[in-house]
Formats: C-alpha cells, sequence, structure tokens
C-alpha cells in the first residue's frame, strides 16, 4: 500500500477566478453506537448521517453512507484562500472491507478517524487491526481517534485532560500511537457545525504534515 496523489485541486469561482480547493477523503471507523454517524455530521456540519436507531429497529447504519461539504476560504496555503471539501464516508463495523473502501476512495483515505465512545472503554475494539487491514502499517500516520460521549465523562466528574490518564491501557496506548492525537467529542451540544469546526482544524492539520497525501486501500 502506498501513499499516492495529494488532495490538492484546483477549481474555478462563479467569477471565473481560479480557486484552490484541498479535497480530503475521511474514512469513519468504530463500533456500532459509537456515535459515528454522530462524528460524521459534525465533520460535515450537518445533520445528513443518520443518527440512532433506525426506523426498521436496527441500531446500526447498514450501508456506507458518503456525504460531502465544501467549506469556502477555509484555510489559506501558498498565500491564497483554499477550499477545504471533505468527503465523508461512513462505515457499517462489518463491512469495512478493503474493497468496500476503494470503490469510494480510489485516490485513498487522507484522513481515518477512529470513533471510540469515550464512557464504555472497558471492552478492548479492534480498530486497530481494521485500521492495519485498510490502509497498511502507515495507518497511524493518518488517523484521529475521537472519543465521543464527552458529556458523559462531565457528568461523571471526570476530566477530559485526566481521562487518559486514567484509562484503559488499550485506550491510552491506542491514543499516544496516533499522530493525529486524541480529540474529546460531545455530541449533544451545539450544532454540528460548531462542535465541528476544531475537529475540521484538526483533520486538516494533521493531512497536511502527510503533505496532504493519500494512503491507497488495495481492493
Ligand atoms: N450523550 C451523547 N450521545 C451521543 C453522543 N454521540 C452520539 N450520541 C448518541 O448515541 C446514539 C448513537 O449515535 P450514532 O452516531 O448513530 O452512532 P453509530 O451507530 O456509531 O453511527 C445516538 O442516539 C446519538 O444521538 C455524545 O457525544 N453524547
Ligand atoms: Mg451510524
Amino acid at each position: 500500500m502506498a501513499t499516492t496523489c495529494s488532495g490538492i485541486l484546483s477549481g474555478f469561482g462563479r467569477h471565473g477566478d481560479e480557486r484552490k480547493v484541498l479535497a480530503l477523503n475521511v474514512l469513519l471507523l468504530g463500533e456500532r453506537q459509537s456515535g459515528r454517524s454522530s462524528v460524521g455530521n459534525a465533520l460535515i456540519g450537518g445533520e445528513e448521517f443518520q443518527t440512532g436507531v433506525c426506523i426498521s429497529g436496527s441500531s446500526t447504519t447498514p450501508e456506507f453512507q458518503l456525504r460531502s461539504r465544501n467549506f469556502q476560504n477555509f484555510f489559506r496555503r501558498q498565500g491564497a484562500e483554499s477550499d477545504l471539501l471533505l468527503r465523508v464516508l461512513d462505515t457499517p463495523p462489518m463491512m469495512a472491507h478493503p474493497q468496500n473502501v476503494h470503490q469510494f476512495f480510489p485516490e485513498g483515505v487522507h484522513v481515518l478517524v477512529l470513533v471510540v465512545r469515550a464512557n464504555l472503554t472497558n471492552e478492548k475494539t479492534h480498530l486497530e487491526e481494521r485500521a492495519e487491514a485498510l490502509l497498511g502499517p502507515e495507518w497511524r500516520r493518518h488517523t484521529v481517534l475521537v472519543l465521543t460521549f464527552a458529556d458523559q465523562l462531565k457528568k461523571a466528574g471526570l476530566r477530559t485532560e485526566h481521562f487518559l490518564t486514567q484509562c484503559s491501557d488499550w485506550l491510552r496506548a491506542l491514543a499516544e500511537k496516533v499522530e493525529g492525537g486524541a480529540f474529546f467529542l460531545d455530541n449533544i451540544s451545539d450544532w454540528p457545525s460548531i462542535r465541528g469546526q476544531p475537529l475540521r482544524e484538526q483533520l486538516l492539520r494533521l493531512s497536511a504534515r502527510n503533505r496532504h497525501g493519500a494512503l491507497e486501500v488495495s481492493p
């Protein structure tokens, strides 16, 4: 598995002026009910991913969902304003096979977001194994760990600053391993666009460290 194309594109704005657009493919992985789709909504800044229990009674999103949003003039690079185009893929836990991900992201994955519920961490997840199976040994360089249900930590009197020193060994090890670091998210406060902003910035910083290169997923 190799690093491929950078996500930098150019396009033309409404007035014919050339616009710079950075397109990032973001893959969400997490157990069911971890808050994965809610993280997708925070990233996109809307309510486009279905969350919670489906009408059919099933508690998980049964299929892949790809949503994208362009954030105009999100940042400056090389002295010019650039848009950030986020393409976010929500993957059902049992379907994160390389051939499936490749179908959606043939250019590869720029940022992997691992979603773990901060208030349910006794049982080790198999996210690392899944990440490595999809993206190869370099996966950590492209990964951010998002800890959801931060509101529940607060309720239990735990401070996020101390949480990672007190949590299960496997989670602490994972947080230390991923280059994008850990990010605490309370998915029920604020509007998705507001709560997602610092996370978008963290993703962008990580991608910049990788020169906006993507990790290819071999089908
Ligand atoms: N209290 C709280 N509830 C959350 C949080 N994130 C998600 N939820 C709720 O948990 C349920 C599952 O979230 P969802 O995003 O659908 O999880 P998914 O199955 O991993 O996609 C939904 O009812 C969400 O509203 C959070 O940070 N705090
Ligand atoms: Mg879901």
